[in-house]
């Protein structure tokens, strides 16, 4: 089956790590793949366009979405610090798009949450996407502000959005929580491709993990995205225990699913 479905897709947050991971493998969904950053990106290659933008910016922002079909949402901040600049990249950052994704007729978003939404649920904890959140952090926050504000979008303007709960998107897993919240990058492709794809997304809040053997989470409930992840964090399982301590049984950091993040701040604005 074609992957191409839309004529121009914008990926945003194309510096960053995700990004990267991405630039080649979205090429497959679109004729046209629409690069956007703050940070510069180099030449576009071919079948790429480059629009560079703050996302604080909604200006820049607009002149990015316009004349793209889909956005694939990955900019903004992607980790716990002050608050000042998770106001204006992931709060102010997403409702400039979602304004803009109205104004400019953009139907279909793929936003990446994260698992910080739900960080404070325990590690012997399984969750759904109907699990109340419970963030871990400032960070978590500005997420579940982005997934309420897509729900928001979708019921007034019948934007869609696939709100993907990224767990630990990495070459590898680094760490032995990262064996249940691992996402290869194939399968984060994978998922977003699906996302992209599948004939009705709705409003859809799903896990971005890979097929672990180890899991916290259940995505039983969003089939209809057609997700069928083809890795698992089970072949590096022995290289992590080996080069890993025995985990502190009494820290958050291991109690919950968070993780670390429980443990970063307060960093104030
Ligand atoms: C995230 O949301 C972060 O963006 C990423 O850097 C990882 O730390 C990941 O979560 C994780 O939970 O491992």
């Amino acid at each position: 089956m074609s992957l191409k479905v839309h004529h121009t897709l914008l990926l945003t947050g194309a510096a960053g790590g995700l990004g990267q991971a991405l630039r080649s493998r979205l090429k497959a969904n679109c004729s046209v793949l629409r690069l956007s950053d703050r940070e510069a990106l180099g030449e576009a290659q071919s079948g790429e366009e480059v629009v560079l933008a703050d996302l604080a910016d909604a200006q820049a922002v607009e002149q990015a979405v316009a004349g793209c079909q889909a956005i694939v949402h990955m900019g903004g901040m992607s980790v716990e610090g002050p608050f000042g600049p998770i106001l204006q990249a992931n709060i102010l950052g997403v409702y400039n798009l979602y304004e803009a994704a109205r104004k400019q007729g953009v139907k279909r978003v793929v936003f990446a949450s994260s698992n910080h939404v739900t960080g404070y649920y325990r590690q012997s904890d399984t969750i759904t996407p109907a699990h109340p959140p419970r963030p871990d952090s400032m960070y978590g926050v500005s997420k579940a502000f982005g997934e309420d504000l897509s729900r928001m979008y979708f019921d007034r303007y019948g934007i869609e959005t696939a709100c993907i709960r990224i767990g630990s998107a990495f070459a590898e897993p680094k760490d032995r929580r990262m064996l249940a919240s691992w996402l290869s990058f194939d399968d984060l492709h994978r998922l977003i491709s699906a996302c992209l794809t599948t004939p009705v997304l709705g409003h859809t809040i799903i896990f971005g993990m890979s097929d672990n053997a180890v899991a916290w989470w259940d995505n039983a409930s969003v089939r209809h995205v057609g997700y069928v992840p083809q890795d698992s964090s089970d072949v590096f399982r022995d290289a992590v225990y080996a080069r890993t301590p025995e985990p502190d049984l009494s820290s958050p950091a291991v109690q919950f699913q968070g993780g670390g993040f429980l443990l970063a701040g307060p960093f104030g604005l």
